[in-house]
């Protein structure tokens, strides 16, 4: 799928005020500094469009972008970042929350794991959560360029065995770099055989 437009249309805190309209939408989640916004501007191919940072915790907001004029990306909030303090992350919990129970319009979510991490009881509870609300979920591994070859398949393997002893039946996976552009077709014909399956109805 080729990306011909892509815009940026609100940022909010409150799923209420997120657009309206029917447009399925797929969002990014992870743990702050994951690659979140970074992901969305290689697969969108416009640097500036999601804003990135090296300082983790920036983004508090629910972030929209209709791409093609039929769809729309969503940047969430990072979670797990401690130096926000209780109180802070309580709030962002809450924001993340709502909106991924009520969004209708969510078709998929994507949670983003950093494949140089062991895997995280933040990220392996959160899936859990995800499993028990019925949520459509698929994984993407992250920054893939900082491993070299043998290690990263390794960490990915390692990662998947973890999953397994949760799950019955593993989620899709994506192996992507946001500095090599690797896994940018995947990710975007993932989206569009769902958005055509969507349409079909
Ligand atoms: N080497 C490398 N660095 C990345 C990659 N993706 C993100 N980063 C860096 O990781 C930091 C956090 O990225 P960002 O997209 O802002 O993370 P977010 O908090 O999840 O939105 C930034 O310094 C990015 O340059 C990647 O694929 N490879
Ligand atoms: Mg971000």
């Amino acid at each position: 799928m080729e990306i011909t437009n892509a815009k940026f249309v609100i940022s909010n805190t409150d799923v209420k005020k997120c657009p309206a309209g029917t447009f399925p939408e797929y969002a990014f989640i992870g743990r702050s500094n994951v690659g979140k916004s970074s992901l969305i501007n290689m697969l969108t191919a416009r640097k500036g469009l999601a804003m990135t940072s090296a300082t983790p915790g920036k983004t508090m907001l629910i972030n929209h972008f209709l791409i093609n004029n039929s769809w729309y990306l969503v940047d969430l909030p990072g979670y797990g970042y401690a130096r926000r303090g209780q109180k802070g992350q309580e709030q962002i919990r809450t924001i993340i929350e709502d909106y991924i129970l009520e969004r209708e319009q969510m078709t998929n979510l994507f949670v983003l794991i950093d494949s140089r991490l062991e895997p995280q009881k933040i990220d392996i509870e959160f899936m859990e959560w995800l499993g028990e609300n019925g949520i459509p979920f698929s994984i993407i591994f992250t920054k893939a360029d900082k491993l070299k070859g043998g290690r990263l398949k390794m960490n990915i393997n390692a990662y998947l065995k973890e999953l397994r002893k949760q799950w019955e039946e593993l989620p899709p996976y994506f192996i992507t770099s946001s500095e090599e552009c690797l896994g940018r077709t995947e990710v975007l014909n993932y989206i569009e055989s769902i958005n055509k399956e969507l349409y079909s109805k």
